[in-house]
């Protein structure tokens, strides 16, 4: 074919389609995150993070679980870059640990620190796989936050010079960076809902996080432009389709509220240069909230990025508090308490379809919901790139009296992901990759080890790593750019 992608072609679109093939340079990926699988939290130099502080705290999370060891990733580099080798995805996605690389959260850089992500760099350079670089993964410097956190400008200034350091350090085997991952989860599961670290509850605070993230993407970016001029910079946020339980005008002011606080806080500042009116009037009587913007800061987060990161795992459905019964008789079901906690302040009650299969996380599986964020995106914000950048689930894996561990319901969650990758990429969206969260279990947060994730087993005691059955499955989608029909 000649001129533009083969898959503009509308009949050939159909037929790629029928065949489940991607689009030529397709970018497959894995994702992990610092936290979540390094451990040693006292190698080389780390300084403490607000999640070292937080999981140590009695009842933060389940078990008690921290990330003191997690998968042992910090020690095993060696054995697990050979095993995203093995998968032969090109590409990963990790974040670099902020307390690593400045211990206290400002200034010299902690060459030690520097030098395993440089380690890990060179590692997947020389077995062909390009790395992702999250610069901001939820592990702030403790120091930081005794200093105000997210809630304090200063902080922006500190991660512009970390990102400095990094940029510096990096830059020239790095070329694809993700400056936060998810800022909707640091400023509201950390500073509203208090589920995250560092478990503060105050939705005035979460919303002047929210400006101070945005804000450090925008500080970050213009760092990486010049740092690296040739990077492709991007962020990854938790965006989903969110829903009325029914067309009542209450059950669809809520599901607006609930809209505005997930999806349009983020990305009308990103592609619109400006917050939500609905937004900025739903937290005015919270202080500092927005009350923190100063001119030229809606600039400086809305300049242009090269590609925008979707990680998505489900829909969500709300109806009005007021509106709970009319929900149930309508065959909702009600999870008690809210599992969501987002739906918090926002006057809203999230309410589950029966019918609908959940993952253990209790998140209701539908991936056509991921195509409709996606034509979202396009539609109402930006043409921009997109990848998918986390998408997967936690099932309740176990490993059979033969080893083997027989994940088939992952399998199918992410066949039925992909294949709404390839319909919003029929549907003219400009989707890049994909990439799995994730390619090891991990410390999923406050639900620590209780809930796995992985393509990859992983004992937490002995360290042991036994690819599960969707890590063969991943391996043959990869290789053949396409899925089984
Ligand atoms: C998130 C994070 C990941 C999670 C994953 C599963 O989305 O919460 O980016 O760190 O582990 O999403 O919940």
């Amino acid at each position: 074919m000649v001129g533009g992608r083969y898959w503009e072609d509308a009949p050939i679109v159909a037929l790629q389609r029928g065949s489940g093939a991607f689009p030529d340079g397709f970018l497959w990926g894995t994702k992990t995150s610092a936290y979540q699988i390094e451990g040693s939290v006292d190698a080389d130099g780390r300084g403490p993070s607000i999640w070292d502080t937080f999981s140590h705290r009695t009842g933060a999370t389940r078990n008690g679980d921290t990330g003191d060891v997690a998968c042992d990733h910090y020690r095993r580099l060696d054995d697990d870059l050979d095993l995203l080798a093995r998968l032969g995805a090109g590409a990963y996605c990790f974040s670099i640990a902020w307390p690593r690389i400045q211990p206290t959260g400002t200034g010299p850089a902690n060459e030690s620190g520097l030098d395993f992500y440089r380690r890990l760099v060179d590692g997947l350079l020389r077995r062909s796989i390009v790395p992702v670089v999250t610069l901001y993964h939820w592990d702030l410097p403790q120091s930081l936050e005794d200093a105000g956190g997210w809630v304090s400008r200063d902080t922006v200034g500190r991660f512009a010079e970390y990102t400095r350091i990094v940029a510096e350090a990096l830059g020239d085997t790095v070329s694809t960076w993700i400056t936060l991952n998810e800022p909707w989860c640091s400023a509201w599961l950390g500073y509203a809902t208090g589920e995250h670290a560092p478990g503060i509850r105050d939705h005035g605070k979460a919303a002047a996080a929210t400006h101070h993230l945005l804000l450090a993407h925008g500080a970050a970016l213009q760092v990486l432009r010049a740092t690296t001029p040739s990077a492709q910079v991007g962020i990854g946020l938790n965006i989903q389709p969110i829903r009325p339980a029914s067309d009542h005008d209450d059950d669809r002011a809520a599901c607006r509220r609930v809209d505005g606080n997930l999806n349009r806080l983020y990305l009308d500042p990103l592609f619109k240069g400006r917050y939500p009116d609905d937004m900025l009037e739903h937290y005015s009587g919270h202080a500092p909230g927005f009350d923190v913007v100063a001119a030229g800061d809606l600039e400086t987060i809305s300049r242009p990025i090269d590609f925008l990161g979707v990680n998505f795992y489900s829909p969500t459905t709300v109806c009005a508090p007021t509106r709970r019964a009319e929900a149930q008789a309508a065959g909702f079901w009600i999870p008690e308490p809210d599992r969501r906690a987002r739906v918090g302040d926002l006057n809203a009650v999230q309410v589950l379809r029966p019918e609908v299969s959940r993952t253990q996380m209790g998140w209701e599986i539908e991936p056509g919901a991921l195509t409709e964020i996606m034509v979202r995106v396009h539609d109402e914000y930006a043409t921009l790139p997109l990848y998918v950048t986390e998408n997967g689930a936690a099932f309740d894996d176990y490993v059979g009296p033969d080893g083997e561990i027989r994940d088939a319901e992952r399998i199918g969650y992410l066949d039925g992901h992909l294949r709404a990758v390839l319909d919003a990429v029929g549907a003219g969206v400009d989707v890049r990759g994909y990439f799995v969260w994730s390619v090891l279990d991990n410390f999923e947060w406050a639900h620590g080890y209780s809930k796995r994730f992985g393509l990859t087993w992983v004992d937490f005691r002995s360290g042991e790593r036994i690819p599960k059955a969707s890590f063969a499955w991943y391996q043959r989608t990869v290789r053949d750019n396409a899925l089984e029909p």
